[in-house]
Protein backbone atom coordinates (compact mmCIF):
# COMPACT_ATOMS: atom_id res chain seq x y z
CA UNK A 1 0.00 0.00 0.00
CA UNK A 2 1.57 3.37 -0.51
CA UNK A 3 2.58 5.75 2.10
CA UNK A 4 0.82 9.20 1.18
CA UNK A 5 -2.57 9.19 1.38
CA UNK A 6 -5.22 12.01 -0.73
CA UNK A 7 -7.67 13.37 1.21
CA UNK A 8 -9.80 15.84 -1.25
CA UNK A 9 -12.15 18.52 0.00
CA UNK A 10 -14.79 19.92 -2.40
CA UNK A 11 -15.16 19.51 -5.80
CA UNK A 12 -11.58 19.94 -7.34
CA UNK A 13 -9.91 18.20 -4.14
CA UNK A 14 -12.70 15.00 -5.09
CA UNK A 15 -11.40 15.04 -8.72
CA UNK A 16 -8.00 15.10 -8.15
CA UNK A 17 -8.77 12.05 -5.25
CA UNK A 18 -10.54 9.87 -7.91
CA UNK A 19 -7.06 10.13 -10.20
CA UNK A 20 -5.09 9.10 -7.27
CA UNK A 21 -7.37 6.40 -6.32
CA UNK A 22 -6.95 4.56 -9.74
CA UNK A 23 -3.00 5.21 -9.04
CA UNK A 24 -3.13 2.95 -6.14
CA UNK A 25 -3.00 5.69 -3.37
CA UNK A 26 -5.31 5.38 -0.11
CA UNK A 27 -8.39 8.03 -0.43
CA UNK A 28 -11.24 9.79 0.66
CA UNK A 29 -13.01 13.32 -0.24
CA UNK A 30 -15.12 15.24 2.27
CA UNK A 31 -17.85 17.84 0.21
CA UNK A 32 -20.67 19.97 1.92
CA UNK A 33 -22.79 18.97 -1.68
CA UNK A 34 -23.35 15.02 -2.24
CA UNK A 35 -24.08 15.56 -5.85
CA UNK A 36 -20.52 16.43 -6.44
CA UNK A 37 -18.90 14.05 -4.61
CA UNK A 38 -20.92 11.21 -5.77
CA UNK A 39 -20.03 11.65 -9.35
CA UNK A 40 -16.00 11.05 -8.00
CA UNK A 41 -17.43 7.12 -7.99
CA UNK A 42 -13.64 5.67 -7.66
CA UNK A 43 -13.36 7.32 -4.59
CA UNK A 44 -14.50 4.93 -1.62
CA UNK A 45 -14.56 6.54 1.63
CA UNK A 46 -16.50 9.29 1.56
CA UNK A 47 -18.10 12.24 4.23
CA UNK A 48 -20.64 14.34 3.33
CA UNK A 49 -21.13 17.50 5.81
CA UNK A 50 -24.52 17.25 7.17
CA UNK A 51 -26.88 20.30 6.64
CA UNK A 52 -25.25 21.66 3.88
CA UNK A 53 -25.63 22.01 0.17
CA UNK A 54 -22.59 23.20 -1.37
CA UNK A 55 -21.15 26.50 -0.44
CA UNK A 56 -21.75 28.26 -3.35
CA UNK A 57 -18.21 30.07 -3.50
CA UNK A 58 -18.51 31.17 -0.05
CA UNK A 59 -15.80 30.68 2.51
CA UNK A 60 -17.42 31.19 5.33
CA UNK A 61 -20.03 28.60 4.73
CA UNK A 62 -16.97 26.13 4.21
CA UNK A 63 -15.46 27.11 7.74
CA UNK A 64 -18.28 26.91 9.76
CA UNK A 65 -18.94 22.92 7.93
CA UNK A 66 -15.74 22.22 9.72
CA UNK A 67 -16.47 24.60 13.10
CA UNK A 68 -19.68 22.79 13.60
CA UNK A 69 -18.60 18.98 12.59
CA UNK A 70 -14.75 18.66 13.56
CA UNK A 71 -15.34 15.56 15.34
CA UNK A 72 -16.80 13.93 12.54
CA UNK A 73 -14.45 15.05 10.60
CA UNK A 74 -11.28 14.00 12.73
CA UNK A 75 -12.88 10.58 13.21
CA UNK A 76 -13.60 9.84 9.29
CA UNK A 77 -9.57 10.69 8.66
CA UNK A 78 -8.34 8.17 11.43
CA UNK A 79 -11.27 5.69 9.78
CA UNK A 80 -10.05 6.40 6.43
CA UNK A 81 -6.06 6.50 6.27
CA UNK A 82 -4.32 3.30 7.93
CA UNK A 83 -0.16 3.42 8.24
CA UNK A 84 -0.22 6.55 5.93
CA UNK A 85 3.19 8.78 6.23
CA UNK A 86 1.71 12.14 4.56
CA UNK A 87 -1.58 12.72 3.85
CA UNK A 88 -2.33 14.96 1.38
CA UNK A 89 -4.87 17.38 1.69
CA UNK A 90 -6.05 18.30 -1.70
CA UNK A 91 -8.46 21.44 -2.51
CA UNK A 92 -8.95 24.25 -4.93
CA UNK A 93 -8.08 27.64 -3.15
CA UNK A 94 -11.13 29.61 -5.06
CA UNK A 95 -14.03 28.12 -4.53
CA UNK A 96 -15.82 28.02 -1.12
CA UNK A 97 -16.16 24.37 0.30
CA UNK A 98 -12.58 23.40 -0.22
CA UNK A 99 -10.72 26.79 0.24
CA UNK A 100 -12.95 27.81 3.37
CA UNK A 101 -12.66 23.97 5.00
CA UNK A 102 -9.03 23.17 4.08
CA UNK A 103 -6.81 25.78 5.93
CA UNK A 104 -8.83 24.72 9.63
CA UNK A 105 -8.97 21.40 9.08
CA UNK A 106 -5.54 20.73 8.22
CA UNK A 107 -4.61 22.97 11.34
CA UNK A 108 -7.04 20.36 13.36
CA UNK A 109 -5.54 17.57 12.14
CA UNK A 110 -2.03 18.54 12.61
CA UNK A 111 -3.26 19.02 16.23
CA UNK A 112 -5.44 15.64 16.66
CA UNK A 113 -2.94 13.13 14.27
CA UNK A 114 -0.10 14.13 15.91
CA UNK A 115 1.28 10.33 14.07
CA UNK A 116 0.39 11.83 10.56
CA UNK A 117 2.68 14.18 8.70
CA UNK A 118 0.30 16.38 6.50
CA UNK A 119 0.60 18.56 3.55
CA UNK A 120 -1.78 20.27 1.08
CA UNK A 121 -2.23 20.11 -2.88
CA UNK A 122 -3.55 23.63 -3.45
CA UNK A 123 -5.15 24.67 -7.17
CA UNK A 124 -4.39 27.78 -7.72
CA UNK A 125 -7.02 29.33 -10.75
CA UNK A 126 -6.29 30.37 -14.00
CA UNK A 127 -5.43 34.30 -14.55
CA UNK A 128 -9.02 34.76 -15.72
CA UNK A 129 -11.26 34.19 -13.07
CA UNK A 130 -13.89 36.08 -11.77
CA UNK A 131 -12.79 38.55 -8.48
CA UNK A 132 -14.72 36.69 -6.23
CA UNK A 133 -12.22 33.63 -7.27
CA UNK A 134 -9.27 35.96 -6.70
CA UNK A 135 -10.25 37.22 -2.89
CA UNK A 136 -11.15 33.55 -2.04
CA UNK A 137 -7.42 32.26 -3.32
CA UNK A 138 -5.83 35.06 -1.41
CA UNK A 139 -7.37 34.76 1.50
CA UNK A 140 -7.09 30.57 1.28
CA UNK A 141 -3.39 30.37 0.55
CA UNK A 142 -2.31 33.40 3.36
CA UNK A 143 -4.37 31.06 5.30
CA UNK A 144 -2.13 28.02 4.59
CA UNK A 145 1.37 29.69 4.70
CA UNK A 146 1.15 30.49 8.25
CA UNK A 147 -0.07 26.79 9.21
CA UNK A 148 2.78 25.51 11.41
CA UNK A 149 3.72 22.08 11.29
CA UNK A 150 2.45 21.52 8.13
CA UNK A 151 4.46 19.33 5.79
CA UNK A 152 4.64 20.18 1.77
CA UNK A 153 2.34 22.47 -0.03
CA UNK A 154 1.86 21.90 -4.00
CA UNK A 155 0.36 25.09 -5.63
CA UNK A 156 -1.24 23.41 -8.79
CA UNK A 157 -1.61 25.96 -10.87
CA UNK A 158 -4.16 25.90 -13.59
CA UNK A 159 -2.65 28.63 -15.75
CA UNK A 160 0.54 26.32 -16.19
CA UNK A 161 -1.66 23.75 -18.51
CA UNK A 162 -4.25 26.83 -20.29
CA UNK A 163 0.05 28.23 -21.27
CA UNK A 164 0.35 25.04 -23.33
CA UNK A 165 -3.21 24.37 -24.57
CA UNK A 166 -4.72 28.04 -24.66
CA UNK A 167 -7.93 26.25 -26.55
CA UNK A 168 -8.57 23.76 -24.34
CA UNK A 169 -11.73 23.75 -21.85
CA UNK A 170 -12.06 24.27 -18.54
CA UNK A 171 -12.80 20.43 -17.89
CA UNK A 172 -9.45 19.64 -20.23
CA UNK A 173 -7.11 21.85 -18.03
CA UNK A 174 -8.77 20.49 -14.69
CA UNK A 175 -8.35 16.83 -15.89
CA UNK A 176 -4.81 17.13 -17.49
CA UNK A 177 -3.59 19.30 -14.22
CA UNK A 178 -4.88 16.88 -11.65
CA UNK A 179 -3.64 13.88 -13.89
CA UNK A 180 0.26 15.65 -13.88
CA UNK A 181 0.12 16.66 -10.00
CA UNK A 182 -0.59 12.83 -9.68
CA UNK A 183 1.49 11.45 -11.66
CA UNK A 184 4.46 13.62 -10.48
CA UNK A 185 3.43 12.46 -6.80
CA UNK A 186 3.27 8.74 -7.88
CA UNK A 187 6.65 8.65 -10.16
CA UNK A 188 8.88 9.85 -6.84
CA UNK A 189 6.92 7.52 -4.82
CA UNK A 190 7.37 4.71 -7.16
CA UNK A 191 10.91 5.49 -7.50
CA UNK A 192 11.87 4.79 -3.74
CA UNK A 193 10.70 0.74 -4.79
CA UNK A 194 13.49 0.33 -7.07
CA UNK A 195 16.49 -0.85 -6.13
CA UNK A 196 20.11 0.45 -7.36
CA UNK A 197 23.75 -0.38 -7.21
CA UNK A 198 24.58 3.52 -7.65
CA UNK A 199 22.75 5.68 -5.29
CA UNK A 200 19.11 4.91 -3.93
CA UNK A 201 16.41 7.28 -3.30
CA UNK A 202 14.65 5.80 -0.57
CA UNK A 203 11.13 6.63 1.50
CA UNK A 204 13.29 8.32 4.10
CA UNK A 205 14.96 10.58 1.82
CA UNK A 206 11.35 11.34 0.28
CA UNK A 207 9.70 11.55 3.76
CA UNK A 208 12.26 14.02 4.43
CA UNK A 209 12.13 16.27 1.68
CA UNK A 210 8.27 15.89 1.19
CA UNK A 211 8.25 16.83 5.17
CA UNK A 212 9.81 20.26 4.62
CA UNK A 213 7.28 22.87 5.64
CA UNK A 214 6.60 25.54 2.62
CA UNK A 215 5.77 25.14 -1.02
CA UNK A 216 7.32 21.87 -2.72
CA UNK A 217 7.61 21.99 -6.72
CA UNK A 218 8.11 18.28 -8.63
CA UNK A 219 9.38 17.98 -12.40
CA UNK A 220 10.76 16.09 -14.66
CA UNK A 221 12.95 16.90 -17.74
CA UNK A 222 13.96 14.75 -20.78
CA UNK A 223 17.58 15.26 -21.17
CA UNK A 224 18.08 13.28 -24.36
CA UNK A 225 19.13 16.04 -26.05
CA UNK A 226 22.16 17.84 -23.85
CA UNK A 227 25.33 17.53 -24.09
CA UNK A 228 27.39 19.61 -21.24
CA UNK A 229 26.46 20.30 -17.97
CA UNK A 230 25.39 23.60 -19.00
CA UNK A 231 22.77 22.41 -21.25
CA UNK A 232 21.70 19.58 -19.03
CA UNK A 233 20.92 21.95 -15.97
CA UNK A 234 18.92 24.58 -18.21
CA UNK A 235 16.81 21.63 -19.11
CA UNK A 236 16.43 20.90 -15.44
CA UNK A 237 15.47 24.60 -14.89
CA UNK A 238 13.34 25.11 -17.86
CA UNK A 239 11.36 22.02 -16.28
CA UNK A 240 10.49 24.01 -13.02
CA UNK A 241 9.37 27.03 -15.23
CA UNK A 242 6.74 24.38 -17.20
CA UNK A 243 5.59 22.14 -14.60
CA UNK A 244 2.22 21.64 -13.67
CA UNK A 245 3.01 24.04 -10.18
CA UNK A 246 3.31 27.38 -9.50
CA UNK A 247 6.78 28.02 -11.43
CA UNK A 248 9.72 29.38 -8.94
CA UNK A 249 10.13 32.97 -8.65
CA UNK A 250 12.18 33.35 -5.40
CA UNK A 251 15.58 31.98 -4.05
CA UNK A 252 15.99 29.36 -1.29
CA UNK A 253 15.52 25.59 -1.41
CA UNK A 254 15.57 24.05 1.94
CA UNK A 255 15.55 19.97 0.74
CA UNK A 256 16.00 18.73 -2.66
CA UNK A 257 15.87 15.10 -4.63
CA UNK A 258 17.62 14.84 -8.02
CA UNK A 259 16.82 11.11 -9.52
CA UNK A 260 18.56 10.51 -12.16
CA UNK A 261 17.07 7.75 -14.61
CA UNK A 262 19.05 6.42 -17.99
CA UNK A 263 21.86 5.51 -19.51
CA UNK A 264 25.24 5.45 -17.34
CA UNK A 265 26.89 7.91 -19.73
CA UNK A 266 24.71 11.15 -18.84
CA UNK A 267 25.44 10.76 -15.68
CA UNK A 268 28.65 12.46 -15.57
CA UNK A 269 27.09 15.74 -17.20
CA UNK A 270 25.09 16.36 -13.81
CA UNK A 271 26.59 18.87 -11.76
CA UNK A 272 25.05 19.96 -9.00
CA UNK A 273 26.44 23.83 -8.58
CA UNK A 274 25.02 24.51 -11.95
CA UNK A 275 21.57 22.92 -11.31
CA UNK A 276 21.42 25.23 -7.88
CA UNK A 277 22.97 28.16 -10.04
CA UNK A 278 19.71 30.55 -9.68
CA UNK A 279 18.71 29.33 -6.61
CA UNK A 280 20.91 28.44 -4.33
CA UNK A 281 22.33 25.02 -3.44
CA UNK A 282 19.78 23.39 -0.83
CA UNK A 283 20.61 22.73 3.02
CA UNK A 284 20.20 18.93 1.89
CA UNK A 285 20.18 16.55 -1.27
CA UNK A 286 18.90 13.08 -1.23
CA UNK A 287 20.38 11.79 -4.74
CA UNK A 288 19.01 8.46 -6.75
CA UNK A 289 20.86 7.24 -9.95
CA UNK A 290 18.99 4.55 -11.65
CA UNK A 291 20.76 2.88 -14.97
CA UNK A 292 18.16 1.80 -17.38
CA UNK A 293 18.47 1.69 -20.99
CA UNK A 294 15.50 4.36 -21.48
CA UNK A 295 15.72 8.06 -23.01
CA UNK A 296 17.41 10.04 -20.18
CA UNK A 297 15.57 11.98 -17.28
CA UNK A 298 16.02 13.78 -14.44
CA UNK A 299 13.33 14.19 -11.85
CA UNK A 300 13.95 17.07 -9.02
CA UNK A 301 12.13 17.55 -5.83
CA UNK A 302 12.56 21.18 -4.18
CA UNK A 303 10.84 21.43 -1.16
CA UNK A 304 10.85 24.42 1.62
CA UNK A 305 10.42 26.92 -0.99
CA UNK A 306 9.01 30.31 -0.81
CA UNK A 307 5.01 31.13 -1.69
CA UNK A 308 5.50 32.63 -5.83
CA UNK A 309 5.53 36.11 -4.87
CA UNK A 310 4.90 37.12 -8.92
CA UNK A 311 2.59 34.22 -9.57
CA UNK A 312 0.26 35.22 -6.25
CA UNK A 313 0.66 39.31 -7.04
CA UNK A 314 -1.12 38.33 -10.27
CA UNK A 315 -4.24 37.05 -8.84
CA UNK A 316 -4.49 40.03 -6.79
CA UNK A 317 -3.08 42.32 -8.96
CA UNK A 318 -6.53 42.64 -11.15
CA UNK A 319 -8.26 43.26 -7.52
CA UNK A 320 -6.06 46.21 -6.93
CA UNK A 321 -6.63 47.72 -10.51
CA UNK A 322 -10.34 47.60 -10.12
CA UNK A 323 -10.50 48.20 -6.79
CA UNK A 324 -12.64 51.06 -6.96
CA UNK A 325 -15.18 49.57 -8.96
CA UNK A 326 -15.48 46.27 -7.20
CA UNK A 327 -16.21 48.41 -3.98
CA UNK A 328 -19.06 50.24 -5.69
CA UNK A 329 -20.57 46.99 -6.63
CA UNK A 330 -21.10 45.89 -3.39
CA UNK A 331 -22.29 49.06 -1.90
CA UNK A 332 -25.15 48.96 -5.27
CA UNK A 333 -26.06 46.09 -4.17
CA UNK A 334 -27.72 47.46 -1.02
CA UNK A 335 -28.19 50.74 -2.46
CA UNK A 336 -29.90 49.81 -5.62
CA UNK A 337 -33.00 51.74 -6.24
CA UNK A 338 -35.04 52.50 -9.38
CA UNK A 339 -37.19 55.44 -9.15
CA UNK A 340 -40.02 55.49 -12.29
CA UNK A 341 -40.71 58.86 -13.53
CA UNK A 342 -44.24 58.16 -14.71
CA UNK A 343 -45.31 56.90 -11.19
CA UNK A 344 -48.02 59.37 -11.62
CA UNK A 345 -49.72 57.40 -14.44
CA UNK A 346 -50.57 55.02 -12.44
CA UNK A 347 -53.98 56.43 -11.62
CA UNK A 348 -54.69 56.19 -15.56
CA UNK A 349 -54.84 52.53 -14.84
CA UNK A 350 -58.77 51.33 -15.96
CA UNK A 351 -60.17 50.30 -12.73
CA UNK A 352 -63.17 48.09 -12.94
CA UNK A 353 -66.84 50.12 -12.27
CA UNK A 354 -67.61 50.73 -8.95
CA UNK A 355 -70.68 48.79 -7.84
CA UNK A 356 -72.55 49.50 -4.98
CA UNK A 357 -75.67 47.02 -3.42
CA UNK A 358 -78.60 48.87 -2.98
CA UNK A 359 -80.72 45.61 -2.65
CA UNK A 360 -83.28 44.00 -4.76
CA UNK A 361 -86.24 45.94 -3.65
CA UNK A 362 -84.79 49.44 -4.42
CA UNK A 363 -83.91 47.63 -8.36
CA UNK A 364 -87.43 46.79 -8.32
CA UNK A 365 -89.07 49.89 -7.11
CA UNK A 366 -86.59 52.04 -9.82
CA UNK A 367 -88.52 50.05 -12.70
CA UNK A 368 -91.90 50.09 -11.82
CA UNK A 369 -93.92 52.00 -13.79
N1 LIG B 1 -7.11 21.53 -11.24
C1 LIG B 1 -8.43 21.51 -11.04
N2 LIG B 1 -9.08 22.62 -10.72
C2 LIG B 1 -10.40 22.56 -10.53
C3 LIG B 1 -11.15 21.37 -10.69
N3 LIG B 1 -12.46 21.63 -10.44
C4 LIG B 1 -12.52 22.93 -10.12
N4 LIG B 1 -11.28 23.52 -10.18
C5 LIG B 1 -10.89 24.86 -9.73
O1 LIG B 1 -11.69 25.10 -8.59
C6 LIG B 1 -12.50 26.25 -8.77
C7 LIG B 1 -13.90 25.92 -8.29
O2 LIG B 1 -13.82 25.33 -7.02
P1 LIG B 1 -14.54 23.96 -6.61
O3 LIG B 1 -13.49 22.97 -6.18
O4 LIG B 1 -15.51 23.54 -7.63
O5 LIG B 1 -15.29 24.51 -5.32
P2 LIG B 1 -15.77 23.74 -4.01
O6 LIG B 1 -14.64 23.54 -3.09
O7 LIG B 1 -16.54 22.52 -4.43
O8 LIG B 1 -16.72 24.83 -3.35
P3 LIG B 1 -18.24 25.25 -3.69
O9 LIG B 1 -18.57 24.67 -5.05
O10 LIG B 1 -18.22 26.73 -3.66
O11 LIG B 1 -19.06 24.64 -2.61
C8 LIG B 1 -12.40 26.58 -10.24
O12 LIG B 1 -12.41 27.97 -10.42
C9 LIG B 1 -11.08 26.02 -10.64
O13 LIG B 1 -10.06 26.95 -10.33
C10 LIG B 1 -10.43 20.19 -11.02
O14 LIG B 1 -10.95 19.07 -11.15
N5 LIG B 1 -9.08 20.33 -11.18
MG1 LIG C 1 -18.58 22.53 -5.40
Amino acid sequence: MKSIGILGVGQAGGNIAEIASTMGFQTALINTNQRDGAVNTKVEKKYFVPGYNGAGQDRSVGLRAVHEHYRELIDFVKKSFKNVKLLLVAFSTDGGTGSGMSPLLIDILLDQLPGMNIGAIAVVPERNVLAGNRINAAECIEQISKIEGISSVFLVDNDQMRKVNPQSSKQQVYLQSNHQVMEAISHVLEVTQKSSFYGNFDETDLMNILNTRGVTLISSAPVTDAKTTAEVAESIQRSWASSIFCPVDTVGVIRAGLIYEGPETVTKLINVPSIFEGIGEPLELFEGTYITEGDPTITTILAGLSFPRRRLQSLEESLEKNKERLQYLVKKEHAERYESSVSWASNLKAKPPERKSSGVTSKLSKYQK
